[in-house]
């Protein structure tokens, strides 16, 4: 089982590569920014809560998201491995997710770290925010603040996996296609 994490701050291109990634690699998706999208569509008491904090740009409680987590981990014993995106977003959740896949025998093979600079974040987040109705694209303020909770809060998870050898810094500010190949140099070694 191979189980990678697509790192970086919003508007970095971790959903976008995502999708290339289980097309040619046949991974499983895991995001819990869509996960949790989803309970907001479906107007769930759990998705109502997750709307208010997302909506500012923060993030919402761990529990709710290691929940989540665990719960899609459980739901497909067969799958060859698994892409975190958007998920851990600070250190409870990184050991959280360590100690459930320690349970499964496949730990995080490899963190790979998309590298934008903060300016090309704010113009892709905004420009998507023309069309997506995402209301945290919607404005440079929250767009702002989620790059800020990022700094806070989610940076420090590259430290964590560095310590033991897993990560990979990737530059993500070219093309969807150049960014996607450089992932692929990554991930040919790893899965072939
Ligand atoms: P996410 O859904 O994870 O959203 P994101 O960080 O904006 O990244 P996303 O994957 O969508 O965007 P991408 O960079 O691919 O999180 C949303 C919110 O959910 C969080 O703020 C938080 O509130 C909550 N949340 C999620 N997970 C959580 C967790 N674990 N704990 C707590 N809270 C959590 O793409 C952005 C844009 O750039 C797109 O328009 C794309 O087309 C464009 N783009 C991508 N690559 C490009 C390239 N190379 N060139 C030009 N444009 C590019």
């Amino acid at each position: 089982m191979v189980n990678l994490i697509l790192f970086g701050p919003p508007g970095s291109g971790k959903g976008t590569q995502s999708a290339n990634i289980i097309e040619k690699y046949g991974l499983l998706h895991l995001s819990t920014g869509d996960l949790l999208r989803k309970e907001i569509a479906a107007g769930t008491p759990l998705g109502l809560e997750a709307q208010k904090l997302m909506n500012q740009g923060s993030l919402v409680p761990d529990e709710v998201v290691i929940g989540m987590i665990s719960s899609m981990l459980d739901a497909n014993p067969e799958a060859r491995g698994f892409i975190f995106d958007g998920f851990p977003r600070n250190t409870t959740q990184a050991e959280a997710l360590d100690k459930l896949l320690a349970l499964k025998k496949a730990p995080i093979s490899v963190v790979l770290s998309l590298e934008v600079p903060e300016d090309e974040l704010i113009r892709r987040l905004l420009d998507r925010g023309k069309t997506s109705g995402r209301p945290d694209d919607a404005s440079e303020e929250v767009v702002k603040n989620r790059i800020v909770e990022y700094h806070n809060k989610t940076a420090p998870v590259a430290d964590h996996y560095a310590k033991f050898g897993k990560l990979r810094r990737i530059k993500g500010d070219g093309s969807i296609e150049s960014t996607f190949e450089l992932l692929s140099k990554e991930l040919d070694e790893l899965i072939g």
